[in-house]
């Protein structure tokens, strides 16, 4: 059988996403053949790429990445497509899709369709997971797959290549003349029996990331699967009541395992970096953090990232990681304000707790970034400056931040459409905007109070409160603010982070350049 994946990226949105690498592997296992068509590295339309919004709105300082090819190419999206169809020849298309590229990808099964009736469509993702109903519904769409994809893709593939039926895989539902067939989900994976997902079939320029101010050859990996909180604005929030007796949400492979995939992708990559993306990577389980630590500084040693869940983090445990290679975390802060971070977020922390763990960040001397969300239910401005504030106390490296969005699983997307803050059905290309807008019509703060706020966030995170003043008024309309902005506040924002810029994560011994 052939398989083509789908990833209908938006530009420039680069590191891979590995459940399609998972599946990949699986299916070869099984003597399928694979490809992928990524729509990634292909102009799409005039939104800009992540990394030129960050650094537009002074989150990051990037290099010129166009150096490294990071740049889209002129061609029409669909004629690319329509090639790779007429030269591989699928029997099955598979996409993958999360809500930001879930409108755009259906694009791309109508033309296939229209074009090509016979070939078999399947979408997988949070988004058929979330709203089968509606995935379903559509025309081009033959087939979805809900949760985990692994061995329901193999033995798809395995069925059509048999000539067998497959109205009954778990998993899946399948549209057969008119019909519905609505599976069952299968038991959670045992990590331990998931292969390491094959990357190969990714443009090598979705490892080219930058970080610190360098381009890194970096690989997005990810040890766990699940989580063990229930944050309100996060898929995750769904995925447990979907998963409710099929087995343990929070999932770790074993570690032996992990390492020898990295020293693998180490050798057969080229990596310099490796970037755990693990929902909340194990520093709260002692025996396995001390097994990963000693093979991974024995056999991959290579400098790392985490992202941490601030209640689970000791001193002890997080020196541990330090001393396997971890040079960066990123902790999710998310509001500075108590009340909405256990009233609206669902995320119970002190604000103590946050500094702590920065503070060890700067203790040990490591690159930190806090997660930052604005334009929340019943946030006001004063909570936003709270946010500022946190993050002012915690001080990290680069502090994210994004405009809230109420993305479908998330427990906040019923309360939004039921208080009126989110029309589901003005189809619009919203949910790719979260770094540029809110989507939200919030009745306590305008969206241009917003988006200004979300443009003066750095300069109030990193000024020194004498420049407040001046950053409020920079924030009119008008020649004077411009000159304001361009002439003195950013000058001052580039002398005050100027030697938090630059990490050099290739020299072993330091790693700020400019200690
Ligand atoms: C790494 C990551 C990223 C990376 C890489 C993106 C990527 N496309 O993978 C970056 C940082 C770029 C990113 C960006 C964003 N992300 Co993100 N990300 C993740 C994260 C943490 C891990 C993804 C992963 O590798 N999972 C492990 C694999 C094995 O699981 P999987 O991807 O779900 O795939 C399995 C199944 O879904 C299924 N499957 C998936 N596709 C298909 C296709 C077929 C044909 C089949 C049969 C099955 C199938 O089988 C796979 C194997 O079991 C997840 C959270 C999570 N834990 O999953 C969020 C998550 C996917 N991201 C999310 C969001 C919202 C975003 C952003 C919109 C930004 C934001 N505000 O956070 C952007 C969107 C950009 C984009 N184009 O993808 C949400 C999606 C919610 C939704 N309703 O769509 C998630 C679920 C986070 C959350 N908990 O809420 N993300
Ligand atoms: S936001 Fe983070 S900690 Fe909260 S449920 Fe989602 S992955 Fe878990």
């Amino acid at each position: 059988m052939k398989i083509l994946f789908l990833y209908p990226n938006k530009e420039m949105v680069t590191r891979a996403p590995l459940g399609l690498a998972y599946m990949a592997s699986h299916l070869k296992k099984a003597g399928h053949e694979v490809q992928l068509f990524d729509t990634t590295f292909i102009k799409c339309g005039d939104t800009e790429g992540e990394e030129a919004l960050r650094a537009n709105s002074l989150q990051v300082v990037n290099p010129d990445l166009t150096k490294y090819g990071l740049i889209g190419k002129e061609a029409n999206v669909f004629l690319e497509f329509e090639k790779m169809i007429q030269s591989f020849n699928p029997d099955i298309v598979g996409m993958t899709a999360v809500d930001p590229n879930y409108e755009f990808g259906l694009e791309f099964l109508n033309f296939l369709k229209k074009n090509h009736p016979n070939i078999k469509t399947i979408m997988g993702g949070p988004v058929p997971t979330f709203i089968p109903d509606e995935v379903i519904a559509n025309d081009c769409v033959d087939m979805i797959c809900l949760g985990e994809g692994e061995e329901a893709i193999v033995e798809l593939a395995d069925a059509i290549q048999a000539g067998k039926d497959f109205i009954d895989i778990k998993n899946l539902w399948v549209k057969k003349e008119g019909k519905i067939y609505k599976n069952f989900l299968r038991p959670l994976q045992n990590l331990d029996n998931v292969l390491a997902p094959d990357t190969s079939i990714f443009d090598d320029r979705h490892l080219l990331r930058p970080l610190g101010g360098k381009v890194y050859r970096m690989a997005t990996i990810i040890w766990t699967r699940g989580c063990l909180f229930h944050c309100k604005y996060c898929a995750n929030s769904n995925y447990i009541k979907r998963y409710e007796g099929l087995g343990r949400f929070y999932r770790i492979k074993d570690t032996k395992l992990l390492i020898k995939e990295l020293v693998d992708a180490k050798q057969k990559y080229n990596l310099e970096f490796l970037f755990f993306v693990d929902d909340i990577f194990p520093l709260h389980v002692p025996e396995i953090l001390d097994e990963f630590c000693r093979l991974y500084k024995e056999q991959v040693d290579l400098p790392f990232s985490i992202n941490l869940q601030p209640t689970l983090v000791t001193e002890e445990a997080l020196k541990k990681v330090i001393d396997a290679g971890c040079v960066n975390i990123c902790v999710g802060l998310e509001s500075g304000s108590p009340e909405i971070r256990k009233n609206v977020l669902g995320r119970i922390y002190e604000n103590e707790q946050v500094v702590k763990v920065f503070n060890l960040a700067h203790k040990y001397k490591i690159r930190s970034s806090s997660f930052n969300m604005i334009g929340l239910p019943s946030e006001t401005k004063e909570d936003i400056f709270k946010t500022i504030e946190l993050n002012r106390q915690a001080n990290p490296t680069s502090a994210t931040l994004t405009f809230f969005h109420p993305y479908r699983g998330c427990d906040l997307r019923e309360l939004c459409i039921k208080e009126g803050y989110f029309n589901p059905d003005k189809k619009e290309d919203h949910e790719s905007l979260y770094r540029e807008n809110s989507n939200l019509c919030l009745p306590q703060i305008s969206n241009e109070e917003l988006r200004k706020l979300f443009n003066s966030f750095q300069l109030y995170f990193k000024l020194p409160k004498e420049f407040w003043p001046l950053i409020e008024l920079s924030e009119k309309e008008g020649e004077f603010s411009k000159y304001l902005r361009e002439e003195i506040l950013k000058p001052a924002f580039k002398y005050v982070t100027r030697n938090e810029a630059v990490w050099d994560f290739s020299k072993k011994s330091s790693n700020c350049s400019n200690e």
